[in-house]
């Protein structure tokens, strides 16, 4: 039976060593819950790496990490820390990351990591190969494995492979600054299928394999020499009933039940009413535009200073990538700005921003979702943002205004929500003090517009949609594009030609009779093509015709002599033994 296997750069579960015994937890990232409709049952297999290093993994625990991944339906890709610094640090965040989010200056470009992100790559493909069969649907993830659907192409030519990439993919003018473009772009047409979030990544995407590799692109398809590629958009969703249900849960709990979070954002409310809660969630990077934000909201107090002591921001930056030096460089600069923005605005019963440098479990997650009026995400560059729609989910009442910028992706299917360019810190303290004034009715026509699109195109939609299409277009490739000659075809062409009694055999020329030349004047016919197509031509009940897009005066000179049938221009002239059909001619 033909099985799914799913390739992440990490696992959806999390390794645990205690006293020499193993346990994998399931992860609860939005990917793996969206995949729960793909990975389940034990016709699936994940395979990432693990998230422990071979130096952090004692050999004769080994075996137990792969039975406790197995129990998962995963299986590991084993990563040395030299191999995880080049390809993950190094390859993946310091240069293809950067540079995808329109960060140029802060893309590196080194061989040497390069060379271990394709050795990488590499180990994930045989990975694949090892656990794969012909008939196997297989789906890659993201940017750390760009060069993985090539690498099993090679080796299997007519498996179905599916490309899904989490983040922006960048104009041509950007992309082409890359050293390695031609290998990175090789690497994804390997897939059947290429996903993004949105249509303009797609766009991008389509634009720069024609600049770069000059195949046929029509419309979303790309041709290749024997396959058909599809590019399309697939904007992914969320769990919105575990958001919206949690929310609903919190709203029910009575005091003894409530986290300590929440017992203190409830006193703070309490003793303020009409004062308004900002949330921004992200993960502490430069592309979310933290210290932008910074600088808004200080800007906004100085524009409208009547909000001083009736608002706060509560920023939650979770830690990410802390040894890549930008990272670092970002989390210093936030803790500076935090410091002075508080030092010059707080007073002694108001603090302006509440600044947490911590991941924190769902339930507190839901806690600040459903307390704050507004939430204000303002990425300067982001692939989709998921916290945007996650915020709409938990606002079960429907309340709650959200900020969004223009430059996330999820802002393409959030048009309800209060748009903003990042940079224009004018509109955004305006819209700011819209948002506060925002009458509720209109918070609530705004959110049921937003939450019934949400729950419609839920996580599970974008999964099963982007497994059909693959599905689909594995399909297609196979009823109406054209097939690999295998050794097998081959032998049963030959047999049917044989047993056939009447016989219309169509010949290419360009590229199939003779080779491509730069000069098409020097691809002329020699001694052995004619001969080969006198006895094709002279066997019995064969009507033989040489097709082609060429112009008719080159191919009567050639070919009017010997009689052969000919379909030249592209169809709009034909000849039959040696004359011009009537009707063709004008
Ligand atoms: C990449 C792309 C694209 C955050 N803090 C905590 C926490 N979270 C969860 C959120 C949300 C997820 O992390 C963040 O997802 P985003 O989509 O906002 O951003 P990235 O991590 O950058 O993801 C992005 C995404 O891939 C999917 O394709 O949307 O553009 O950059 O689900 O809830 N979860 C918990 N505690 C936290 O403190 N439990």
């Amino acid at each position: 039976m033909a099985k799914t296997i799913i390739i992440s750069n990490r696992l959806p579960v999390q390794l645990q060593i205690s006293n020499g015994t193993i346990t994998a937890i399931p992860s609860v990232g939005g990917l793996a819950t969206g995949m729960k409709s793909v990975h389940s049952g034990g016709d699936s297999l994940w395979i990432g790496w693990s998230g422990l290093t071979d130096e952090e993994t004692p050999d004769e625990l080994e075996s137990q990490i792969d039975d406790a991944l197995a129990e998962h339906g995963s299986s590991k890709v084993k990563l040395t820390q030299n191999e995880v610094d080049g390809f993950y640090f190094g390859f993946s965040n310091r240069t293809v990351w950067p540079l995808f989010h329109y960060f140029m200056e802060y893309s590196e470009f080194e061989w040497e990591s390069w060379e271990i992100y394709k050795s990488v790559n590499q180990k994930f493909a045989d990975a694949i190969l090892e656990k794969a069969d012909n008939d196997d649907v297989i789906w890659v993830h993201d940017y750390q494995l760009m060069l993985v659907p090539q690498m099993v192409r090679e080796k299997r030519p007519n498996v179905s492979i599916g490309f899904f990439l989490h983040i922006p993919f960048p104009s041509f003018e950007i992309f082409r600054t890359l050293p390695w473009r031609k290998e990175v772009l090789a690497g994804l047409l390997g897939s059947d299928l290429i996903g993004f979030h949105t249509y303009d990544y797609e766009r991008h995407f389509l634009s720069s394999v024609r600049r770069l590799l000059g195949p046929e692109v029509s419309f979303n398809d790309i041709y290749l020499d024997d396959r058909v590629i599809k590019v399309d958009s697939f904007p992914m969703g969320i769990d919105y009933k575990k958001f919206s249900e949690a929310a609903k849960e919190h709203a029910q709990r009575d005091e003894s039940k409530k986290s300590e979070l929440q017992k203190r954002l409830d006193t703070h409310k309490e003793s303020t009413p009409d004062a308004k809660f900002f949330l921004s969630i992200d993960r502490l990077d430069y592309t979310k535009g933290i210290a932008k934000r910074l600088n808004a909201f200080e800007y906004f107090l100085n524009k409208y200073p009547q909000y001083k002591e009736k608002v706060r921001l509560i920023i939650l930056a979770v830690p990410s990538r802390s040894n890549v030096p930008q990272y670092q460089l970002l989390k210093k600069e936030i803790d500076e700005l935090v410091g002075r923005i508080n030092g010059e605005l707080s007073t002694v019963s108001w603090t302006p921003i509440w600044y947490f440098y911590r991941s924190m479990p769902f339930d507190n997650l839901i806690d600040l979702y459903t307390t704050c009026d507004i939430a204000w995400l303002t990425p300067i560059r982001d692939g989709m943002n998921l916290v945007a729609k996650e915020y709409i989910a938990t606002r079960t009442d429907k309340t709650g205004v959200l900020i969004l910028s223009e430059m996330a992706g999820s802002a393409n299917e959030m048009n309800e929500s209060l748009l903003i360019n990042p940079n224009n810190f004018e509109q955004i303290a305006d819209t700011l003090d819209k948002a506060i004034n925002m009458p509720k009715e209109e918070q609530q026509q705004r959110n049921t517009l937003l939450r019934k699109r949400l729950e419609r195109y839920n996580v599970e939609k974008w999964a099963n949609d982007f497994m059909n299409s693959l599905l689909n277009q594995k399909e297609k490739d196979r009823t109406y594009i054209s097939r690999r000659l295998s050794v097998d075809l081959m032998n049963t062409v030959m047999k049917n030609y044989k047993s056939a009694n009447k016989r219309l055999v169509f010949l290419d020329y360009d590229g199939t009779l003779a080779g491509f030349h730069k000069d098409p004047q020097m691809a002329k016919p020699d001694e052995e093509l004619y001969k080969l197509l006198d006895e094709i031509a002279a066997q019995e009940d064969t009507d033989m015709y040489l097709i082609s897009g060429r112009d008719k005066e080159t191919f009567t000179k050639w070919f009017m002599h010997k009689e052969y049938n000919m379909i030249v221009e592209h169809g709009v002239w034909i000849s039959r033994m040696g004359k011009t059909l009537e009707c063709w001619k004008r």
